[in-house]
């Protein structure tokens, strides 16, 4: 730091002084080099961004200015992912700028919206749990925790979907191509992560890896302004360099790709995100991705303490680290590491120290996620860190024998030396955590009769659950702005900073007239939503039409197949009997499918080909569309939410661990028809029993029927809509008489159906019917839907934030 005089800057230079327009002129010409007439929407949109960032700066400061001498608690979220989608609307909103920037817009002509929509959507996660790292950092930074998320800085997202033929194709993403005006770099802020070597006893008897890697974690930061603007957040990205300068010797040989090996080696460690929502992938990259911010992270925690801390003993009392599930779940070893290795700290105290910090929050209880790495990598990769996973080992069985006798600790352990040997990192987590945490109530409790159930077991109180929120600024507040703006108009603004005053709309059910005004706003979001649907497959959809809608990451478990079956034979009864008087219906599906997870993709593959017979039968026109909108991102959830009367959440009971596309769907008014599974389950609470479609097998009674071989084939037989759409595709209607491209399919309904589709069908065919009847009662659905809205203030990430501020990181 240096020596200066100069504590306050002059008021001049406050960006507040100036007009937002003024500078945002100013930035278009200064910082993004362009004259306004030569200005392309993307320049106005770093412009505008540049501007806002200038406006938040000064919070940012503050916060941090704030927290250091309140010694406030330090929370700490390290996250793989963070799906935070685009930012300059979030900023302008929250920090109260709409109205500013909407009217210099109009002045000179250009749209507001059509800006924000040339931003680039970092989508630098797979799915839930990347998106509900971004809402908890919207909310932290509302509720006035003094948090911070460290991720990774990838170059490139989530791949870009598309289809050909049907298929889905992958692209790569390039959020960067343009440059990111959100983020400051830090240069000198870095720090060396290594890899591979060996370990050598010293003739202290210290331990001293040498490793044969060295790669650096520069930092980039993103401010994250809550509701206001009154607490600025940081999320801090880190992106991998190589440790060493380039060969220049080899350069001037003319050798330009071995000159350049180091460098492109390192880079490649943030170079992409794995697209694997639920499955382990990448191997060996992976593994350094998660070792290279976990690392990183921990150092420069540790760095923060000790600027103004002498003893690390201090540490849990200042500093909580809450992990991502177990994907950052090596800072167990390596915080021991730390302070072992790098800080001369006995271990024991060392475990007792990062027992004290760290947290560990699962999000499914899948056994392919459940992560675990050859002990072979870990080895070779981490030598250091394995010696001191085996001495944690140690230490728990001690734990172990001490407190029950003749139990035998192995199962629990985080080695298993079966197989091969693997390194289980959900038991590690938990081993190295002070609290674990399930993301609903039901998840939670088969996590304690299941994965951790011998855990559990020894460490009854280690478990708690935290429900999952979203947060309402971007999940109503931003992308609904009509219902924001009558929901405002009728209970006043506090809703957006405390969503439980949402609950002053329940009597307004009742109301006709706001039933009437309810129902406008819905119209005019299924009209923005028909727009893009047009736009983006170029089918046309009849807005008044019920639009049903399923958008998440394409898994059997989340059962878009069973939507898909259903939609068939909704298709064969509409053709059988036209005139019937059917509810016409639009039936909407997005979301991606991991690149290796074939079954997904043929499903996708199915929904397409089937979408292709039924939009272009004649018979059906006017009755049911069905849609497949490809590259299913936030902004793409933004406009298809809040343009949703059904909403599909109908995993396998027991297999959602909570879900959250469940929540913004309810926020803004469809109504569900789901499973009782994850967060359903609360969220049917909540909104009450008569506002919601509930149908199917509980979670026992599926896992009754996993274990007990179950015969789907003969389900089928007995089923005979059911039984209609599986001959029909296994005969090739859909595949213009190719009988072979959907048997991966059929074969799995009729053989396994583990993920109990069949005896699931019929139940859910008779709800969908049911929901038809209902939604010809407008009045009656609307009622339902204002119910909905009303009702769903619980579920806010406020709420979820301030459940683990005062339960686990004791930090509020
Ligand atoms: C998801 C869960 O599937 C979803 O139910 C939950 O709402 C969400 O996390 C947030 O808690 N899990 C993932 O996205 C995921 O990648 C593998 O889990 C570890």
């Amino acid at each position: 730091m240096t020596d200066t005089k100069l504590e306050k800057l002059p008021e001049s230079l406050d960006p507040k002084n100036v007009p937002l327009g003024e500078a945002v002129l100013r930035h278009l010409v200064y910082s993004v080099g362009k004259d306004a007439s030569h200005a392309v929407r993307r320049d106005w949109c770093a412009a505008l961004s540049l501007a806002v960032r200038d406006r938040m700066v000064d919070g940012w400061m503050d916060t941090t200015r704030r927290i250091y001498k309140e010694k406030a608690k330090r929370v700490y979220y390290l996250s793989m992912e963070f799906m935070i989608g685009r930012l300059l609307e979030d900023a302008i909103s929250n920090m109260g700028l709409t109205a500013e920037a909407k009217g210099f817009f109009s002045e000179h002509g250009l749209d507001l919206q059509e800006i924000l929509e040339a931003e680039p959507d970092p989508a630098l996660g797979n799915g839930g749990l990347g998106r509900l790292a971004a809402c908890f950092l919207d909310s932290m930074a509302t509720v006035g925790v003094a948090g911070m998320g460290y991720g990774i800085r990838y170059e490139h997202g989530i791949f870009r979907q598309s289809f050909q033929d049907g298929w889905q194709l992958e692209e790569p993403e390039d959020w960067l191509i343009f440059g990111n005006n959100w983020e400051f770099h830090r240069p000198e802020v870095s720090y060396p992560i290594s890899f591979g070597g060996s370990v050598q006893q010293d003739a202290q008897g210290k331990m001293v890896w040498t490793p044969s890697e060295r790669i650096l974690a520069g930092a980039f930061d993103t401010p994250i302004a809550g509701w206001q603007g009154k607490h600025v957040n940081t999320l801090r990205l880190w992106s991998a360099r190589s440790a060493e300068t380039l060969n220049l010797h080899q350069f001037n040989q003319g050798e330009f790709m071995a000159a350049s090996r180091q460098q492109v080696l390192a880079e490649s460690i943030t170079k992409v995100l794995y697209p694997g929502d639920h499955t382990a992938e990448g191997r060996e990259l992976r593994l350094k991705q998660e070792v290279f911010f976990t690392s990183a992270s921990l150092q420069d925690l540790l760095h923060r303490f000790l600027l103004d801390n002498k003893d690390l003993t201090a540490l849990p009392k200042h500093v909580a680290i809450q992990l991502n599930d177990t994907h950052p779940a090596i800072a167990v070893p390596e915080l021991v590491r730390l302070l072992v290795d790098e800080h001369d700290m006995e271990f024991v105290q060392s475990f007792e120290i990062a027992r004290g910090c760290l947290n560990y929050t699962n999000h499914t209880l899948l056994p392919e996620a459940l992560e675990k790495w050859p002990l072979e990598l870990i080895e070779r990769c981490l030598p250091r860190h394995l010696q001191i996973i085996r001495e944690i080992d140690n230490l728990f069985a001690a734990e172990i024998r001490a407190k029950f006798e003749g139990k035998d600790p192995a199962p629990m352990q985080a080695i298993d030396p079966h197989h091969g040997g693997w390194v289980r990192m959900g038991n590690l987590a938990f081993i190295g955590a002070k609290r674990v945490n399930g993301v609903s109530a039901l998840h939670t409790e088969l996590m304690k009769q299941t994965v951790f159930k011998d855990l559990h077991e020894v460490y009854p109180d280690r478990i708690l659950n935290q429900t999952n929120g979203i947060t309402p600024r971007r999940w109503l507040k931003e992308c609904n702005p009509g219902l924001a703006e009558l929901i405002t108009e009728t209970i006043g603004e506090d809703w957006v900073g405390d969503l439980s005053h949402i609950s002053e709309l329940v009597p307004y059910a009742e109301d006709k007239a706001f039933r009437d005004k309810f129902k406008a706003v819905k119209l005019e979001n299924k009209k923005r939503l028909a727009a893009y649907i047009q736009s983006e497959v170029g089918i046309k959809v009849d807005p008044t039409a019920l639009f049903d809608i399923q958008i998440k990451r394409i898994h059997e478990y989340k059962r878009q197949l069973m939507n898909a079956l259903e939609t068939m034979a909704l298709y064969n009864a509409m053709k059988a009997d036209p005139k019937a008087g059917w509810q016409p219906r639009v039936k909407i599906f997005a979301g991606k499918a991991a690149p290796s997870y074939t079954l997904a993709k043929l499903i996708i593959k199915l929904i397409n080909d089937a979408a292709k017979v039924i939009n272009n039968d004649p018979d059906v026109d006017g009755l049911l569309k069905l849609v497949f909108l490809p590259n299913y991102n936030v902004s793409a959830a933004e406009i298809l939410i809040p343009g949703a009367d059904l909403s599909e959440q109908i995993s396998t009971a027991g297999f959602e661990a909570s879900g959250t596309g469940n929540m913004k769907f309810a926020l803004n008014g469809a109504l569900t028809v789901g499973t009782l599974d994850g967060a359903n389950v609360e969220i049917k609470e909540h909104v009450g029993d008569d506002n919601i479609f509930i149908f199917g097998l509980e979670a026992d009674e599926v896992a009754a029927r996993q274990h007990g071989g179950c015969q789907p084939w003969v389900t089928v037989a007995e089923t005979p809509r059911l039984q209609e759409v599986v001959t029909q595709i296994s005969s090739g209607f859909y595949s213009n008489g190719d009988t072979e491209r959907f048997k991966g399919i059929v074969d799995n309904v009729l053989a396994h159906d583990y993920f109990q589709v069949t005896p699931d069908f019929q139940a859910y065919w008779d709800i969908q019917r049911k929901i038809d009847g209902e939604f010809k009662d407008q009045d009656t659905w609307q009622r339902m839907a204002v119910l909905n809205t009303a009702n769903m203030g619980w579920f806010s990430a406020d709420r979820t934030i301030r459940g683990y501020a005062n339960d686990i990181w004791k930090a509020l």
